[in-house]
């Protein structure tokens, strides 16, 4: 069977046995049995009482009553969809997994995205962390990797999780605040645990506000090993980058938008798949020798540091691409079990300390989550090798075994299954040497100076998202001292930083500097050099009344979705407006029900009476002027101008054929071909966070 992106489909073809349709089917019991009426109770006479031979309706009731799972004890929200990897550069020399060394294979995946404090039905647009868990089906077993968007951690030892969970989790008393780390329990744990600030200067910066999964980095987060056929390990940390760049939402827009669409990401990642823009990531490898473990300044078993990029570079090895929507939210990406462990022979762990509490806890929480030990007998998480093994029953076991031993070693079964067959895995021969100790390495014992790596490469607006950030999150913290001691620890980070957020936060500015910074970059950490240069599913909204230029909104509608876009004509109701020509222009959606929030780009085609109109509308006027404060593309033709200015952006001006008058606001006369140009690079920028823009009210 063909997938819409070609390749490999061993995964969707073992699916499909499990796919059932309504299509011309009749109503039957679980027995199979056919229902005649499935409205109404069997009941002694009409208004007498049920039946207990009504077996339909307790089997109804009681199949209800016990619909509900466990959701996951963090990453309880996610979105998740197949798709393919391919590899395009070998890495057999570091490897004996099959799918990193044939550059012939394509391998099945499924992924979830997923926030990580909120629960089940919390928004998606909430400042979080973001989990990226990719399953690979490979032919020599399922891979899981299950990363993140952030490539830290707040905790370096597991045994750290509990309590840091419990902490960001909302507070015991009253369960406030849902999905957000705002709240004391949260900055009480992290003033106290200075290795959280790595972490926390990711967490307060704009990655924690992805606009889409599909613009969103991942990380594998530890230092993994990979192994090759001559039992040589690599270090190795796992990337995927976004072709379209990592990009972020405004915070203001994340808590509107929290509104207006709590399901924004995972409708976002659905609309694409649905519309065949697939979401597509780079899979790259950061090798690092065996004998180069110590040559840096920090341990790689520590998971609260980075891999300079600029020091290792990451290699691009291979793509994914998203091509499939699950058919059943539950029985796909809520029941899919990812975990750590799940390793194929040439990739192994190493010692990093959260790792290895993380290769207990995953099979441990599917456990109560899906009910028992055969969970990977679910069709969304079972692989497409081979399964053959001696384990036997269990709740909702779906195999029926053959034979009569279920042991090892056997003769009755004539051995099998064996052991040690072709490309088993085998554990990387480490020599290991120590006493029983509790005690953290002295090597994980710098907690500052990657912060300020990362401080250090921001660019100016992405500093001041994340003073605004600190300042609105640890705002929220009641108990002052626990302010003054988070104040206290970003001192170490960089003195400027921590003075901006104490007078935010209304605690005393440190004086003086605790170290020097000491002034290192790494470029790759900055979102202001993600690539640009496509506008492919940017949501664009294309304003109307009565009265509108029909050609300039066919115009601009066709050379916006011809690049990509997804271009919707909003009018104060839905059906159609009367174009100034007579014609008829049809609405796509009505402006109340949705908002520029729910828009990367406005475009205000001309027309006098349209625009007039417009202009007496308080949603429209706001609609451009809330995406002007966002920092978005905004584009107007002739008289549309005018509905800019209604909004109070001012400073435009006119030029034949369009012009940038403010950064992103993109004008122009007769829609000379210059204007659709300006305006798909305004919009391909993503945002314009440098615009000035205090003076517009929204
Ligand atoms: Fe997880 N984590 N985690 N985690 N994690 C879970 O497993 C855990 C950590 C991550 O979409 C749970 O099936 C411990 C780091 C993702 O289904 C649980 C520790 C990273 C997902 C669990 C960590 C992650 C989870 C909850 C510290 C990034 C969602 C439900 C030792 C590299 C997977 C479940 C999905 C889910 C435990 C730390 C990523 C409880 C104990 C670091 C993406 O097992």
């Amino acid at each position: 069977m063909a997938n819409p992106a070609g390749g490999d489909d061993r995964k969707q073809e073992q699916l499909e046995r499990w796919r059932v349709g309504p299509e011309g089917a009749a109503l039957t019991t679980d027995q199979g049995i056919g229902v005649d009426d499935t409205d109404n109770s069997l009941a002694a006479g009409e208004r007498g009482p049920t039946l207990m031979d009504d077996f339909h309706l307790r089997e109804k009731i009681t199949h209800f009553d016990h619909e509900r799972i466990p959701e996951r004890v963090v990453h309880a929200r996610g979105a998740g969809a197949y798709g393919h990897f391919r590899l395009h550069e070998s890495l057999a020399e570091y490897t004996t997994a099959e799918f990193l060394c044939d550059t012939s294979l394509t391998t099945p995946v499924f992924v979830r995205f997923s926030t990580v404090a909120g629960s089940r039905g919390s928004a998606d647009t909430v400042r979080d962390v973001r989990g990226f868990a990719t399953k690979f089906y490979t032919g020599q077993g399922n891979f899981d990797l299950v990363g993140n968007n952030m490539p830290v951690f707040f905790i370096q030892d597991g045994i750290k999780f509990p309590d840091f969970v419990h902490a960001v989790k909302p507070e015991p008393p009253n369960e406030i605040p849902q999905a957000s780390s705002a709240h004391d329990t949260l900055w009480d744990f992290v003033q106290l645990q200075p290795e959280t600030m790595h972490m926390m200067m990711w967490l307060m910066s704009d990655r924690a506000l992805p606009r889409s999964y599909a613009m969103m980095q991942g990380f594998g987060v530890h230092t993994f090993r990979l192994v090759n056929a001559e039992g040589r390990g690599t270090f190795v940390k796992f990337h995927w980058k976004p072709k379209l760049g990592t990009h972020s939402l405004a915070w203001d827009e994340t808590q509107k938008i929290a509104g207006k669409d709590p399901d924004f990401n995972r409708r976002d990642l659905w609309d694409r798949i649905d519309d065949g823009d697939f979401p597509e990531y780079e899979f790259g490898v950061q090798l690092v020798p065996a004998e180069d473990e110590h040559r840096f300044g920090f341990d790689l078993l520590d998971p609260t540091k980075i891999i300079p990029e600029e020091e290792v570079p990451v290699r691009p090895v291979g793509t994914m691409v998203l091509d499939r929507n699950p058919d059943n939210f539950f029985a796909e990406t809520e029941q899919v079990a990812f975990h750590i462990a799940n390793v194929v022979p040439g990739i192994d762990f190493t010692n990093d300390p959260l790792l290895q509490a993380r290769l207990f806890s995953y099979l441990d929480t599917q456990l109560i989550r899906l009910g028992g030990p055969n969970f990977p007998q679910i069709p969304v998480n079972r692989p497409v090798a081979d399964v053959r093994n001696h384990h036997r029953d269990g709740y909702h076991q779906m195999a029926i075994h053959q034979g009569q031993a279920s042991y090892h070693k056997n003769t009755l079964s004539g051995g099998c299954p064996m052991v040690g067959g072709e490309g088993s895995f085998t554990h990387f021969q480490e020599r290991v040497d120590g006493n029983k100790i509790r005690k953290r390495s002295e090597s994980f014992a710098d907690h500052y100076s990657q912060a300020t790596l990362f401080w250090n490469s921001m660019s100016e607006w992405e500093k001041g998202h994340i003073v605004g950030a600190f300042r609105f999150e640890l705002g929220k913290c009641e108990h002052k001292e626990i302010r003054e001691g988070v104040v206290r620890h970003l001192n170490h980070v960089d003195h400027d930083l921590a003075v901006q957020v104490a007078e935010g936060v209304g605690v005393r500015p440190p004086e003086a500097p605790v170290t020097a910074n000491h002034g290192r970059v790494s470029p790759a950490l900055s979102q202001d050099n993600a690539p640009t240069d496509s506008i492919q599913g940017r949501k664009v909204a294309v304003l109307v009344a009565d009265g509108a230029d029909s050609s300039a909104v066919a115009a601009v509608g066709e050379a916006l979705t011809e690049a990509g876009a997804v271009c919707e004509v909003l009018a104060a109701q839905d059906g159609f407006v009367q174009a100034e020509n007579g014609a008829q222009i049809e609405v796509t959606r009505a402006m109340p029900t949705v908002a520029s929030v729910l828009y990367d780009a406005v475009v205000v085609p001309g027309g006098e009476a349209s625009v007039r109109t417009l202009a007496q509308d308080g949603d429209a006027v706001h609609f451009v002027a809330e995406a002007f404060v966002h920092c978005k593309a905004i584009g107007a033709l002739d008289a549309g101008i005018g509905l800019l200015e209604r909004a109070g952006i001012t400073e435009v001006e006119f030029a034949d054929g369009g012009t940038v008058a403010d950064s992103g606001v993109v004008t122009g006369e007769g829609r000379g071909g210059g204007f659709t140009t300006e305006l798909i690079r305004a919009i391909a920028a993503h945002r314009h966070w440098t615009r000035k823009k205090d003076h517009v009210p929204a």
